[in-house]
């Protein structure tokens, strides 16, 4: 067996991250007193990348972040692959690196041993701590002593048997505050004992009573093969080139996303990723106000990315990639099936019917989905990418999974929460993504305008005041291109490239397509606002910086605030014909449901980007009618 030849955009695999690890031991960097972070590639620049194009060799080389416990020292490493060789050393001072699930699931055992956490849960009558379940909570950062060590929150819940949904049963009033470095727990806050809720919300097969028994199959056949190919980690599909990328801290990447128009591949986005998401609660109750788990950047999306099932999480026919990571010692595992792919029938594509003459055309959508699913503590987070025949990109996200709970005491009725058993409430809350978007519209120099709908002032060139029109304001610099969405005058946001011209003059470009969004509702000067500066506008734009990779820092774990985005944007660059970043922030309200408990029918929320004068015409005209000769006439 051949092994496909790596590109330089590739994932570190298993023996890379092997050869980085002895590398990082044998430097002394990887002891028994130090924890590895996170270990990944480091990409190439736009620049090395045309030098490989142009049939250059590459280095490959890997960026770790490693942890000494016992002095809380975080250092930066780049280590060369082929040569072993440590490239460079840097200690990072006042920060404190992500929380690895490792790590998470040894305070949890820290927690559980812990006499005061132990004599807390008799006080509720509980003696069998290994029905305890404790989620480990990045603690944010409110000023307090804590703040200087790298702590985390301790939440718990009871399971009532092995396979029990413990969410049911919230062991409520206690946080637990552990050290992550010390792994020994500082306190446990009892904010007083409620009795523990009875009800079950278990979901499996055999817990759900009948299952309906109407449904009958739906098969997906492509006899062919899909439509797709993937070499490696590059995909074509249609006229869609790209290559898929997955870090261990944004799980799954797209890069170099083209489309093959004319014999050629024009760029469309060099590279596109969930850069941050967090998720703040809107409880005040001291179990609660503290949650806001920035789950990119305080945690990684890529430990936590689950291993997909043939049929069960895609369906059809389906690509899986599989992707390697390591654990905090150093050792390597590789995660099957952690990205899926797969052509969907997706509707209609265009249709018309001539009326006068009954000749009609109809041709059918299709699209193809790359995706990854996380599982983050009770949730899961779904992250789609669609590319369509008419030159569609669409990014998506499904929520679902588990809602967060909080036990109440006899009589309590939430204002903060919604009750989905009795003594349970689910605490509103947000999820807010940050989509970094490195455009590449026809090339590196673009420009972004803000497109909004005006009327026209009645007047004589308005007489009988019908008169609308989109108007395009330019957006100069760093300052002027925060903004927000405005539906009720559809703003959107178009990516131009001021150097190409379509066939009818005009400005090739790409806009960006607003789909569901929310404002955000913690205080403007509360801790939450300070960390996450990001969700302050929906939109943001940069002049590319290779060091300005995640809105909110490169360390927001226990971070006081101001990092990332709010920080490189003050700076008011400009963005005019430049190499442009723009940063999507879209969220959604989770006022929860009855009907999301006790497991969460999907939400989905994203957005497009659309092709604006990026082709003269529809670029979907040339899709073959369906076969059979009964679509088209
Ligand atoms: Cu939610």
């Amino acid at each position: 067996m051949t092994t496909p030849a790596i590109h330089p955009l590739d994932p570190l695999g298993p023996a890379e991250l092997e050869a980085a690890v002895a590398a990082l031991r044998t430097g002394g960097d990887l002891t028994a007193g130090t924890r590895l972070i996170s270990l990944e590639l480091v990409e190439p620049s736009k620049e090395e990348l045309r030098r490989f194009d142009e049939g250059m060799e590459l280095p490959r080389r890997a960026f770790a972040v490693l942890l000494n416990a016992a002095v809380s020292t975080t250092y930066e490493v780049v280590v060369a692959i082929a040569s072993g060789e440590i490239e460079s050393r840097r200690r990072v001072d006042g920060v404190h690196p992500a929380i690895h699930p490792d790590e998470a699931v040894q305070a949890e055992a820290a927690i559980k041993a812990d006499p005061a956490f132990l004599a807390a849960l008799e006080a509720r009558g509980i003696t069998d701590v290994g029905s305890v379940m404790v989620d480990i909570w990045s603690a944010g950062n409110f000023g307090t002593a804590d703040t200087e060590r790298r702590v985390a929150k301790g939440l718990s819940w009871y399971r009532r048997g092995p396979t029990d949904n413990g969410y049911a049963h919230p062991v409520e009033g206690l946080v637990a505050l552990v050290d992550l470095n010390a792994m020994a727990v500082l306190r446990v806050d009892d904010h007083g004992v409620t009795p523990l809720a009875e009800h079950d919300g278990n979901y499996g097969v055999d817990d759900v009573g009948p299952l309906r028994e109407d449904l009958r199959p739906v098969e997906i056949v492509q006899p062919e093969g899909p439509s797709f190919e993937v070499d490696g980690f590059g995909v074509r599909w249609q006229k869609w080139r790209l290559r898929v990328g997955f870090t261990p801290r944004e799980g799954l990447v797209l890069h170099t996303i083209g489309y093959e128009d004319g014999g050629r591949v024009r760029p469309v986005v060099h590279r596109a990723s969930f850069s941050e998401m967090v998720i703040p609660y809107g409880d005040p109750s001291p179990t609660v106000f503290f949650k806001n788990a920035f789950d990119i950047g305080e945690h990684g999306l890529g430990p936590m990315t689950d291993s997909l099932e043939l049929g069960c999480d895609c369906l059809g026919e389906i690509r899986y990639l599989d992707v390697s990571l390591v654990d905090t010692r150093g050792e390597v595992t590789t995660l099957k099936n952690a990205i899926c792919m797969h052509e969907e029938d997706d509707g209609l594509l265009w249709k018309h019917l001539d009326w006068r003459t009954g000749r009609g055309e109809v041709r059918r959508s299709r699209r193809m989905v790359i995706s990854s699913i996380a599982t983050v503590g009770n949730y899961e987070y779904g992250f789609y990418w669609y590319l369509y025949q008419d030159g569609t990109i669409q990014s998506e996200v499904k929520l679902t999974g588990i809602v967060h709970t909080r036990g109440l005491a006899p009589g309590e009725d939430p204002v903060h929460g919604t009750v989905v058993a009795p003594l349970v409430s689910a605490p509103v809350h947000q999820h807010f993504f940050n989509v970094r978007l490195d455009m590449a519209v026809d090339g590196d120099r673009n420009s972004v305008y803000e497109v909004q709908t005006v009327a026209d002032e009645p007047g004589p060139e308005n007489p009988y005041g019908n008169a609308f029109h989109a108007e395009e304001r330019l957006l100069r610099t760093e300052l002027e291109a925060r903004r927000s969405i405005d539906p009720l005058r559809a703003r959107s946001w178009r990516i131009v490239n001021p150097d190409v011209r379509n066939g009818l003059g005009q400005p090739v470009a790409y806009d960006l397509m607003p789909g569901d969004n929310v404002q955000v509702f913690a205080a403007p000067d509360s801790s939450f606002r300070r960390r996450a500066g990001f969700v302050d506008h929906h939109l943001w734009v940069t002049p590319f910086a290779p060091g300005e990779r995640y809105a909110a820092g490169e360390y927001p774990n226990g971070h006081a605030g101001g990092d990332g985005l709010p920080a490189w944007t003050a700076v008011d660059r400009s963005i005019e014909a430049a190499d442009v970043v723009l940063w999507y922030t879209f969220g959604a309200h989770h006022v929860p449901r009855p009907e999301d408990w006790p497991v969460m029918p999907v939400v989905k929320l994203g957005f497009s980007l659309r092709p604006r004068g990026f082709f003269d015409r529809s670029p979907a005209l040339d899709v073959p009618p369906p076969p059979g000769d009964h679509c088209a006439t």
